[in-house]
């Protein structure tokens, strides 16, 4: 990992070192009285948060994992000081702090006290895209990095990547800040970020070839087809470049897909440098309301198309096959496609192959060993195995087998709104209620639950 000498700078008129910043004042003013709910404000433990240091030492994690219990505020106070803490000061011009209308603009205005940071406040709420596009046309610096506001950047996060090759577009391995108690938590090394159906962004555990391949030299970069958004270092003329965001996007979510799909089809690339950690509380739900419901986001991408077609960039499906070959892509045999979950279980092949039982497993949505289709051809597939009806009585066994065609044993159809499997041959349902003693079997098709399967995406309807 490459290391930069620290050069002394002193802060500017009117400025206060972060080390000399009255942190019990600041955070003082908004502490959870007895009774309120730590979570309301902004969906992490804020009690626990608030008895954090501003600077608290934040365990290096590189090429290795531990969980350190240790003491900050963790909104952006921390995130800034951290920043100044952990960077060679050469590195960093100036800390811009975009305040989309917050409830409390001196949350914003007193932090502009400290060194190099700038605040912006937005007149109106106008939503992560805007504002971050609002902070990089404000920004004099030659290269941007985004960061959330709840972040911790660890030892020797910043580094020249970007500056030798402006197509890149890179992301530091995001270590897991614990929403509930604020504890430090090493990542693994071995994810790249990635996407299902849904669109919504996941992690992927690297093949096993591919993490072969990186024994060698586990510091190199790591190509991915995704990041996660939210903390990312991008070449400034390259963000004005390629299109900053789409400024008809509102409120938050879809941007990460957006501008991931975009870099790599308009010629440049993405990874995630494991030298690099920075921490980021990860929370259960976002705090955001969207005004008139998440469903009144959708805008005209017209402009966006034109000016993908005046950057000459590569169609969507050259993406898939070259950037992100691993991700299975639901064709037009299929019928329903992704897990197939009962609550907060879903139909896992645990590993087995041919003649094998299938069973539940907690939903991980990762794919992997709980990935299905339904197809047009009734089968329940996963890669080249199909669900078999071996023995058409009620509490029998299914088992995985080679997928054949016409195969009475292997025929299913969706029933009932499509919330129940039956097995077309046998009028018998899927059901897991002895999957823990052996697996799932069929059993006369009744009112319950554990009858009730739902696939990720049902393209039908
Ligand atoms: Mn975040």
């Amino acid at each position: 990992c490459e290391t930069f000498p620290l050069a002394i700078q002193l802060p500017f008129k009117g400025k206060v070192r972060w080390q000399d910043f009255d942190q019990d004042l600041y955070v003082g003013a908004t502490v959870v009285r007895p009774g309120q709910d730590p979570y309301a404000r902004n969906k992490f433990n804020q009690v626990e948060s608030d008895k954090l240091r501003m600077d608290r030492a934040v365990p290096d994690t590189r090429h290795d994992q531990y969980v350190v219990p240790l003491s900050t505020r963790l909104i952006w106070l921390h995130t800034t000081v951290l920043v100044l803490k952990k960077s060679p000061p050469q590195l960093v011009k100036e800390i811009i702090l975009v305040d989309d209308y917050s409830d409390n603009p001196e949350d914003g205005a007193l932090l502009g006290k400290i060194e190099k940071v700038r605040v912006l406040r937005n007149d109106r709420r106008e939503g992560l895209m805007r504002s971050r596009v609002r902070g990089a046309d404000a920004a004099t610096a030659p290269v941007l990095t985004f960061l959330d506001s709840h972040c911790e950047c660890n030892d020797h996060w910043l580094g020249g990547r970007v500056a030798e090759d402006k197509t890149r577009v890179v992301s530091p391995i995001i270590d897991v800040i614990n929403m509930d108690n604020f504890q430090y938590v090493g990542a693994s090394a071995d994810l790249k970020g990635g996407f299902d159906w849904n669109l919504v962004f996941k992690w992927d555990y690297m093949t096993l070839d591919q993490r072969r391949a990186r024994q060698g030299n586990p510091i190199a970069p790591i190509k991915t087809p995704m990041i996660a958004g939210g903390l990312f270092v991008m070449d400034k003329e390259y963000f004005e470049q390629l299109g900053k965001y789409d400024m008809m996007m509102d409120v938050w979510g879809g941007e990460n897909l957006e501008i991931s799909f975009r870099v790599w089809q308009c010629g440049g690339s993405l990874e995630i440098i494991p030298c690099s950690r920075v921490g980021h509380v990860f929370r259960k739900q976002h705090p955001y309301t969207f005004p008139g419901g998440s469903g009144t986001v959708f805008a005209s991408i017209q402009s966006r198309l034109e000016m993908k077609k005046r950057l000459g960039c590569k169609p969507f499906k050259w993406y898939l096959e070259n950037v992100y070959p691993e991700l299975r892509v639901p064709d037009h045999q299929d019928i329903a496609f992704g897990a197939l979950q009962q609550g907060g279980n879903c139909l896992d092949t645990l590993g087995h192959f041919t003649d094998g039982v299938v069973g539940v497993y907690e939903c991980h949505n990762a794919g992997g060993n709980q990935e299905w289709a339904l197809t047009k051809d009734k089968s329940v597939k996963h890669m080249d195995l199909c669900l078999t009806v071996v023995d058409r009585t009620a509490g029998s066994l299914i088992r995985l087998q080679g997928c054949r065609e016409n195969d009475s044993r292997q025929k299913w159809e969706q029933i009932e709104s499509n919330s129940k499997l039956r097995h077309v041959g046998s009028n018998l349902c899927l059901d897991s209620r002895s999957a823990r003693m052996g697996g799932l079997t069929v059993e006369v098709c009744s009112l319950s639950l554990n009858q009730q399967w739902k696939f990720t995406l049902n393209l039908q309807s």
